[in-house]
């Protein structure tokens, strides 16, 4: 299917050229879902990443879990997850003023070499995003932002006030892939919707086919819904990683969320 008739108003409303990329890949793998890779060794994450490539449509990481992180060993991982066609995205929440979240992309890790995405809160003002940009233009390379406008923790601070505010700032900047919504609610994410309009993407983590609460606040909505809401990529974690088949279970959610995307 093309990728235009899978997206409909969200490809044809769509600006970014890394979002078109991420629309096109998600309909090749007919998966909506973003791996939360959430392991502790390399060869944890080969494994996980070997079983549930063919499934998902990007790969979250956090590049500062990894006990035995060395940059040969990463640079392969990331290689195998490009042969696999998927994003990659680091959820790093870069927060700082503009200048230092440039340089924060560089450093031991160099993020800016080899993410396509990285997440931001926008608490330090709209110059972060610049920063951000710079620093994969050091490298030569393009990248996306996602702005935090709801998290999916129970009890945090990004009020619907604050959400607001991301979201009128972020709206309009090209540098900002989209948002970050709150995937444990449907009606969060609807809300959300509305205030972002057809342009953007807003991704989705706290989502699980055992819905409700998890680990240490976490929040769990179900997949299906997420999309239907609004959401553009479900992110998943402990869901697919957590599970006893794992590939299966990545199957499962790329299942819901290619139906609801088409139903949408
Ligand atoms: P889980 O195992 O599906 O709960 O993992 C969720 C992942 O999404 C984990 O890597 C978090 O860092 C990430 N996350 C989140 O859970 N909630 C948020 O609001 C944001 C990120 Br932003």
């Amino acid at each position: 299917m093309e990728a235009s008739d899978a997206w409909k108003v969200r490809w044809d409303a769509s600006t970014l050229p890394m979002a078109k990329t991420f629309m096109q890949v998600a309909c090749r793998k007919q998966s909506l879902v973003c791996l939360a890779a959430d392991r502790y060794t390399m060869a944890e994450l080969f494994d996980l990443l070997e079983a549930v490539g063919s499934s998902i449509a990007a790969l979250k990481t956090h590049v500062d879990l990894v006990d035995d992180w060395d940059q040969t060993e990463w640079a392969r991982f990331c290689a195998l997850a490009q042969e696999m066609d998927l994003l990659i995205f680091e959820d790093r929440k870069f927060a700082d003023i503009g200048k230092i979240s440039r340089k924060q992309m560089g450093g031991i890790y160099n993020i800016q070499a080899w993410s396509d995405l990285v997440t931001a809160h926008l608490i330090s003002g709209p110059d972060i995003v610049d920063g951000l940009q710079a620093a994969w233009k050091d490298s030569s390379r393009e990248g996306g932002v996602l702005l935090l406008a709801q998290m999916s923790s129970r009890g945090n601070l990004l009020n619907p006030n604050y959400t607001s505010t991301v979201v009128e700032a972020g709206r309009s900047h090209p540098g900002v892939f989209g948002f970050i919504g709150n995937g444990s609610d449907a009606d969060s994410v609807r809300e959300l919707r509305t205030m972002v309009g057809d342009e953007k993407m807003i991704w989705t983590p706290g989502v699980n086919l055992a819905t409700g609460d998890g680990e240490m606040g976490q929040r769990y909505g179900d997949p299906y819904e997420a999309v239907m809401a609004g959401s553009d990529c479900i992110i998943v974690g402990s869901g697919i990683h957590g599970a006893k088949d794992p590939a299966a279970a990545a199957k499962a959610y790329a299942e819901a969320s290619w139906k609801a995307l088409l139903e949408r």
